[in-house]
């Protein structure tokens, strides 16, 4: 059989296994893993790694973001920043405008992703309000085709779901078999310190972290956790950033609350003392929850080598510093409490990863692969995505691993006009990306023409 495309030379991670095979492609599906196979084309991958093309199920791209804030990506930029770090498909947020039904942003994310994408997307959804029609009738719709997980969030004004509300999302999640992806920190809390910091003058990007400390997290963590208790249904923690939500996730798995979890770069390698700069510009590493400490980055590396993470994400949120700072930019109005929260990062995720976990031998090849690709792939329901293996998608990326050079804006491909990690040393970078076979990134540039299509997604398989 002669394939489209092989892939000679490489190491191949496949799940829980590396094989020195070949990899024949065709149709855009991977069709054969061998030895001597026969291509139309072939790529000599000699000294590089196959890994499957990155999943990164935490991403917002085009999402409203507050009064004269736009975010910096949208969905041509955002996934062309995505191919250039090694992904092959993102899991953006659909979030309802005011006034908007959730089946109306549907329609609406997916015409601004249609014809835009340089990787595949498929859509979560973000529950922000409980009204008949949207639990009635938004959601069994939208879950039947293929858009089976949701956001709901314990913070932000205008967001933020009590914890009746919560249980009643839940509760279709678990008759319509959906996962509820949950963003655990406690909004009055998190208000009580603010208005206490802005009364003091407490007012620089600084005061961000201080105001959304580790018990606001842990709090809401078990409250998450206990809540899917109730409602017996599985529930994913986002953005987990520190020992005590971690151990309260801990806690519940032990109960026997079918608990998933997310952590991210930012908090393996940025602590809040990168928003202590002088002026504004401590606001490029505004994110909630906000960066901690050297002791909670090692209990998340901690939970990173003992498998008590599911998925590796960005939380990619892109702004201009440019829109921030200046003393008309609507965040610098007074206070970090104006700062959007989000930082850049579909591009540094896995180069990240792989050189902090990988290159430093805290992980092996095959755990990276599950915590960037194969995990996010099961857990989300992505039939044909996530594993170097026989029948699904020829979604690929080869790794240099002897790739030493600093992380910089000027090689990124992203819409923020800074990124949070610029001169940080990473040995082992993507070097191209394939979507289902077709080049989309080499040697650290975009290539082609955009071919990403939104992917429904089955029951995510904590469900079915
Ligand atoms: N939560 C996210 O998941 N992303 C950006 C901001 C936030 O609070
Ligand atoms: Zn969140
Ligand atoms: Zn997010």
């Amino acid at each position: 059989m002669t394939h489209d495309l092989v892939i000679r030379g490489a190491r191949v991670v496949c799940p829980g296994v590396v094989s020195e095979c070949e990899i024949g492609i065709t149709g855009g599906r991977i069709a054969t893993l061998g030895r001597g196979l026969e291509g139309r084309e072939e790529i000599d991958a000699a000294g590089l790694i196959a890994m499957p093309g990155g999943i990164d199920s935490h991403v917002h791209i085009s999402q409203p973001s507050g009064p004269g804030i736009e975010m910096a990506d949208d969905f041509a930029s955002a996934t062309r920043s995505a191919a250039c770090g090694g992904n092959t498909t993102v899991m953006p947020f659909c979030l309802p405008e005011d006034g908007q039904t959730l089946r109306e942003a549907v329609t609406a994310y997916l015409a601004k992703a249609e014809g835009q994408c340089l990787t595949d997307v498929s859509f979560h959804l973000i529950v922000k309000s409980v009204d008949p029609v949207t639990l009635g009738q938004d959601l069994p719709a939208l879950i039947a085709q293929g858009m089976t997980s949701f956001k709901v969030f314990m913070t932000y004004q205008g967001m933020r779901l009590t914890d009746a509300e919560i249980l009643q999302v839940m509760d279709v999640a678990r008759e319509q078999g959906a996962l509820t992806m949950v963003h655990a920190e406690n909004e009055d809390a998190i208000e009580f310190l603010r208005d206490k910091a802005e009364r003091a003058g407490d007012i620089q990007p600084l005061h961000h972290a201080r105001t959304r400390p580790v018990p606001v997290e842990r709090e809401a963590t078990h409250r998450a956790t206990t809540l899917a208790e109730v409602a017996d249904v599985p529930v994913m923690i986002v953005h987990v950033s520190n020992g005590a939500a971690l151990d309260e996730i801990r806690r519940a798995k032990a109960r026997g609350v079918k608990v998933l979890s997310e952590t991210c770069p930012q908090y393996i390698t940025l602590t809040a003392d990168d928003l202590d700069r002088a002026g504004f510009e401590g606001a490029k590493w505004v994110c909630s929850p906000p960066p901690r400490d050297t002791g909670e980055q090692a209990a998340i590396w901690a939970g990173l080598e003992q498998g008590a993470f599911d998925v590796f994400s960005s939380d990619h949120c892109p702004f201009r510093f440019a829109d921030t700072a200046g003393k008309d930019a609507p965040g610098a109005r007074a206070s970090f409490r104006n700062i959007p929260n989000g930082i850049p990062g579909v591009e540094t995720r896995l180069p990240i990863l792989f050189s902090e976990g990988v290159t430093k031998g805290r992980i092996s090849l095959t755990a990276f692969a599950a915590l960037t690709a194969g995990n996010h792939a099961r857990i989300y329901g992505l039939q044909d995505k996530g594993a170097i293996a026989v029948g699904k998608d020829a979604d690929i990326v080869l790794w240099d691993p002897e790739l030493t050079r600093p992380i910089t804006q000027e090689r990124l491909h992203h819409g923020s006009d800074y990124t949070p990690w610029e001169g940080f040393e990473v040995t082992g970078w993507p070097v191209r990306t394939l979507l289902r076979g077709q080049t989309v990134m080499l040697d650290g540039a975009p290539v082609g023409t955009p071919a990403g299509t939104h992917v429904a997604r089955t029951k995510p398989e904590v469900i079915a």
